[in-house]
């Protein structure tokens, strides 16, 4: 069921609201995720303070890391801020680059209990949705714009079967049909993650940052 009001109360008039070549009244909204899995940090909340200070008109939100409830409060800031654009962010340790999701898988299987305690296994999301929702972000130019910064980044065909994926999975759904903007990014851990971790990559804030000053950048400039 489509519970999701996002794309109601977002009509725009370009003309009126253009300043400096920037559609001024893109709303976007970023998500980042809680700490889990034992760390003490999340790089996808870390960077949330910083993106709002750079980009005080954008809408920042911390959420939990358990199925249900993640999208429970997604939902509310879609309802309650009727954002054009949507970025969630997630970290995925182990990965070397900024990973821009293509895909949402209807699948749910839990190597790890989520904050709440929930383990799904090998099951589907929504019983009668599509097996892979597409990101609607435009993933070849953020790719090109990141690597033409020479920041480490990957266009990833995996979003995992965990709390991030469903979460994204759950949002494209809830956008179908709407002329809201929606993708997902999974980050590198950030150096004090790796410290007692051999052999692990990570990214520094810095560097996590300023790769996602220029995807928020990128989507400000969609209309
Ligand atoms: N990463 C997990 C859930 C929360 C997060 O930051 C994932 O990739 O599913």
């Amino acid at each position: 069921q489509k519970r999701a009001r996002a794309g109601e109360g977002g009509t725009r008039t370009p003309e009126h609201s253009r300043v400096q070549g920037q559609v001024a009244s893109v709303k976007v909204l970023v998500t980042g995720f809680k700490p889990f899995g034992g760390e003490t940090v999340n790089p996808s909340s870390t960077v949330l303070p910083y993106l709002q200070a750079r980009f005080p008109q954008i809408h920042t939100r911390v959420l939990p890391v358990e199925f249900e409830r993640s999208w429970f409060e997604l939902q509310f800031e879609l309802e309650r801020y009727t954002p054009d654009v949507v970025l969630c962010l997630g970290e995925a340790g182990g990965r070397s680059s900024i990973s821009l999701e293509h895909a949402a898988l209807n699948w749910a299987d839990a190597r790890i209990p989520d904050n709440s305690g929930q383990r799904p296994r090998d099951v589907k999301l929504l019983e009668f949705g599509p097996n892979a929702l597409f990101s609607t972000l435009p993933l070849r130019a953020l790719e090109s714009r990141l690597k033409s910064l020479e920041l480490p980044v990957e266009i990833s065909y995996s979003a995992g079967t965990y709390v991030c994926n469903a979460l994204f999975y759950r949002l494209l759904d809830a956008l179908e049909g709407h002329n809201v903007r929606a993708g997902f990014i999974h980050l590198p851990y950030l150096p004090e993650q790796t410290q007692n971790k051999p052999g692990k990559p990570g990214l520094t804030l810095e560097h996590t940052v300023w790769a996602l000053e220029e995807v928020v950048k990128t989507c400000l400039e969609l209309g």
